[in-house]
């Protein structure tokens, strides 16, 4: 049986990965390990846990070594906007906590699954149909972060060996856990405003076109390269995943076939927008389709269906 340790455990994705991974391994088999010395609501006392800087290389030795872990999905990361805002602690927990977790899985023979974004393309990356191989020249603090991940985790693959995959996420939508400072929150941030105010003051422009995934997507596109035969992988790490590609202004177009009273104002967040307007307008995933199976279940449509369904059931 595998045993699994989940960085950011209590993250956005960290939350929804880690209940999805003990369902399928057994809850004792997957660590939840956080920054946060409590637990996110989804997980129980019951279920391991262990608070986490992933900057202390020996704490994540221990907890690797004390509990014989096997695989290591890495997700503790700062988002776009907060990275800017504190650009040095964002390289020291992006950059060099992969690199403890590299380096700890070196030691212990351990896979690892990184997760990079759409924030490692920069404004000389084609914007439509951006190619899985092309040019990577981010000028966001997190983007650079992420070409430095993809390129480690790369390197660790070549040079000793460690079972690295990886994907580029686009913005994730999901009602568990909010994101906490990224360029695309506001595609969530959108649905909570919808449900209880009628009326969303969005930061980036209506005609921001940016790919999107819906959180189960986002989590079976992980377990799914993890769990795919390596042999047919060409890439391995960065692999462009997208599930739907809109603008604000479309998002809340679609809210509005449910909510007709829904509306929509704007006042851009320059930093954010900035950021937005340097990532793709629509990644090309077809390495991803071919290599390992990659095929979104939700669109725009059922994406939005479904949000709103459980942000009005959990009565959020
Ligand atoms: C962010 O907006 O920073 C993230 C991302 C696209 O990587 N959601």
């Amino acid at each position: 049986m595998k045993k699994i340790l989940v960085t950011g455990a209590t993250g956005q994705i960290g939350v929804e990965l880690t209940q999805v991974l003990r369902d399928k391994y057994g809850a004792e088999n997957v660590i939840a390990a956080g920054y946060n010395n409590r637990l996110a609501s989804e997980l129980t006392q019951a279920d391991p846990y262990c608070r986490l800087d992933v900057r202390d290389a020996s704490a994540l030795n221990k907890i690797v070594a004390g509990y014989q872990c096997d695989t290591i999905y890495h997700l503790a990361s700062l988002l776009s906007a907060v990275a800017e805002t504190k650009p040095i602690e964002a390289w020291d927990i992006n950059v060099n906590g992969l690199l403890n977790v590299l380096e700890t899985a070196r030691t212990h023979g351990c896979a690892v699954f990184f997760p990079s974004s759409i924030g490692a393309f920069g404004p000389e990356t084609p914007a439509f149909d951006t190619p899985q191989d092309t040019i990577q020249r981010p000028n966001s603090l997190y983007g650079i972060t992420k070409v430095a991940g993809e390129l480690l985790c790369d390197y660790y693959f070549h040079r000793y060996g460690v079972d690295t995959c990886g994907l580029r996420y686009p913005g994730l939508i999901s009602h568990k856990t909010l994101p906490g400072g990224g360029t695309t929150d506001y595609a969530v941030d959108i649905f909570y405003a919808a449900v209880k105010y009628r009326h969303y003051d969005c930061f980036l422009r209506a005609d921001t076109q940016l790919d999107m995934m819906y959180m189960p997507d986002a989590v079976a596109a992980a377990i799914t390269l993890m769990e795919a035969d390596s042999a047919t992988l060409k890439h391995r790490n960065a692999f462009n995943v997208t599930a739907m590609s809109f603008t604000p202004g479309q998002l809340a177009a679609e809210i509005q076939k449910h909510l007709p009273d829904f509306t929509i104002s704007y006042s851009i967040d320059p930093v954010r927008q900035a950021i937005a307007d340097s990532w793709p307008r629509h990644m090309d995933d077809s390495a991803a389709r071919a290599e390992w199976g990659w095929k979104p279940i939700y669109d725009l449509p059922a994406t939005v269906q479904d949000m709103l369904k459980q942000i009005t059931i959990n009565g959020q």
